[in-house]
């Protein structure tokens, strides 16, 4: 065995949102820290998502930093739902003000992650051939970083320009005069299209899937809404993180949408959208739960398509009719039916007439060869896992956590997998992550990871795993949640469905009061379903006699 200390402490991958924080927080613990960024700046998602009309469908004044009162006081959002670009400029702020870039290595993909058994720690392979340990590695790479373009027949021969909604060109692009295809109606379309309808000389909208969509309403914000905010940022934080289920503040009904009248009911749903936001969601509390309440929901939505789009068939076409309403992300949207009464905009109903073959100068359906000077794929992302599946992980005895998981991620509480001490997840699978505000989330995540590092060293102990009964105990609790809820009956990317050959299974935690509950009783409980050692050898026996472990997740 070497007994080679390993040059930094703890390595973080990725430096957005949970990369700067974990390293601000490890830092001034005193642990030598280092995050290892494959862009040349800070960001994350915001970083690689300047598409035009990028935003953020979180409410701004929620969608920031808690961990210090002077950056909450002093950064000033100007828009109820914030641009790209002033979320990037905020999230540059906070690595200025913080110093925190001096500690961060950019343009550095990490490729590989071993756990040195002999040495006991975590050797980093980036793309560049460099090796660096650690003892302790950090996944923070996001749950919606790894991009995907479909594997369309004859893209290879198209002539024109090609786009990803999820890795955009930072110098902008000119549509102007141009023939444009987006692909794709979730979120980043649906916030793209009526962007590029005013841009491009015609706009085609390839749809396979309807996507529920409520108005944004997006606005200024004014200096009493502001002032409101951050005067109680202290109550308002706090309610968030205890007492709501996705980490977000809304208007929360306490009602079934049953048991209201039919007037009642369309008086609620048309007061949340016109108000707009995500706030329409939670207009009656059974409706993730109950299909009858849904499809008031759902109902109504359609109504408003109907409403809104001049044609009926269009409107038809985009009328989702085949999962429940926001079991699918829903999407926050301004102008987005609108945009379908242009006359440079045409829907292509790919359910009706897929795209067989892309050919150098467009895309040939089953009726038509479509001309094409651009096609932007908004096509979403291998989320939760992708990222991480991205990385060569190979824990004790060279276990590779990708075919770990190969059948569905495996994780105790999101945080960390048995077979792969020291390894943390920020945001990892079964936890609420993407089913959540994911700044609320990140913040929990690098709390409890410092807290476990800080324990961990008190007490002379070096390594931490997770139990395979902990491990196995969560996931059946995951799902349970998941099952009692109508989430896994949309085929979506909370399922893996969106990526070919990916095992269907639900991935998020439903629900971040109970989620951080549990957390810290399985502290208290003296980390429950946790082998701390002292040297990696101890961890061993308990792969082979697996502690009962006590806490309570129902
Ligand atoms: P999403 O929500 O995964 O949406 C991707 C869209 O692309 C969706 O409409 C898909 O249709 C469509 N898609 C995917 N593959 C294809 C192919 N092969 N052909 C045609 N259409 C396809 O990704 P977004 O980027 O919009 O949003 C992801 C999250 O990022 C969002 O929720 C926010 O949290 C930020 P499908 O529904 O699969 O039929």
């Amino acid at each position: 065995m070497s007994n080679k200390k390993p040059s930094l402490d703890v390595a973080v991958i990725g430096a957005g949102f949970a990369g700067l924080y974990m390293l601000h927080k490890l830092r001034a613990m005193g642990f030598r820290t280092r995050v290892f960024e494959a862009a040349d700046d800070v960001g994350g998602t915001w970083y690689w998502n300047r598409y035009p009309g990028a935003r953020c469908d979180v409410e701004s004044m929620q969608y920031s930093y808690s961990f210090s009162e002077d950056l909450q006081q002093e950064w000033t959002w100007t828009e109820r739902f914030a641009t790209q670009p002033e979320i990037l400029r905020y999230i540059n702020h906070v690595a200025d003000r913080f110093g925190l870039r001096s500690d961060i290595q950019f343009k550095t993909r990490i490729d590989a992650a071993r756990f040195d058994e002999g040495g006991s720690f975590w050797r980093l392979t980036t793309g560049g051939g460099e090796s660096i340990d650690a003892s302790y590695c950090i996944m923070a790479t996001g749950c919606l970083s790894n991009a995907r373009i479909p594997d369309l027949r004859g893209l290879a021969d198209f002539r024109g320009a090609i786009f990803h909604t999820g890795s955009w060109p930072h110098e902008g692009v000119d549509f102007a005069g141009k023939r444009v295809g987006v692909i794709g109606t979730g979120s980043s379309g649906i916030q793209v299209i009526p962007e590029m309808a005013k841009q491009a000389k015609h706009l085609y909208v390839f749809q396979r899937t309807p996507n529920f969509t409520v108005p944004a309403r997006n606005a200024p914000l004014t200096q009493s809404e502001v002032a409101n905010w951050k005067g109680n940022y202290a109550e308002h934080r706090r309610f968030a993180r205890e007492a709501t289920r996705s980490g977000t503040i809304y208007d929360f009904a306490k009602t079934s949408a049953l048991l209201a009248s039919e007037e009642e009911r369309a008086h609620e749903y048309s007061a949340r959208w016109k108000k707009g936001g995500a706030n329409f969601m939670h207009a009656f509390n059974d409706l993730l739960t109950d299909e009858r309440a849904n499809d008031t929901a759902a109902e109504f939505v359609r109504e408003r398509i109907r409403e809104i789009v001049k044609d009926p068939t269009l409107a038809e076409a985009l009328s989702p009719r085949d999962y429940p309403i926001f079991t699918k992300r829903i999407c926050v949207d301004t102008d987005y039916y609108e945009t379908f009464n242009r006359p440079n905009v045409s829907l292509i109903n790919l359910r009706k007439t897929p795209i067989e073959t892309i050919v150098e100068n467009g895309a040939r359906t089953a009726e038509s060869l479509i001309e094409l000077d651009a096609i932007i794929f908004a096509t979403g992302f291998d989320a939760i896992t992708g990222a991480l599946d991205a990385i060569d992980i190979s824990g004790r005895e060279g276990k590779q956590l990708r075919e770990k998981w190969r059948s569905g991620p495996r994780s105790y509480l999101g945080l960390m997998s048995a077979g792969f001490p020291n390894l943390f997840t920020v945001t990892g699978p079964g936890s609420p992550s993407v089913l959540s505000n994911v700044i609320v989330s990140i913040e929990q995540h690098v709390d409890w990871i410092a807290d476990c590092l800080e324990h961990l060293r008190s007490r002379n102990l070096a390594f931490i795993e997770p139990t395979v009964s902990a491990e196995d105990r969560w996931v059946e609790h995951v799902n349970e949640v998941a099952n009692s809820t109508l989430y896994p009956r949309a085929a979506s990317w909370y399922m893996g469905a969106n990526i070919p050959g990916k095992a269907r299974v639900f991935m998020p935690y439903i629900g971040v009061d109970k989620y951080r509950q549990i957390c810290r009783d399985v502290v208290s409980a003296g980390y429950d379903g946790f082998i701390l050692a002292p040297n990696a050898s101890s961890l061993q026996p308990s792969m082979t006699n697996p502690l009962q472990i006590e806490t309570n997740f129902d």
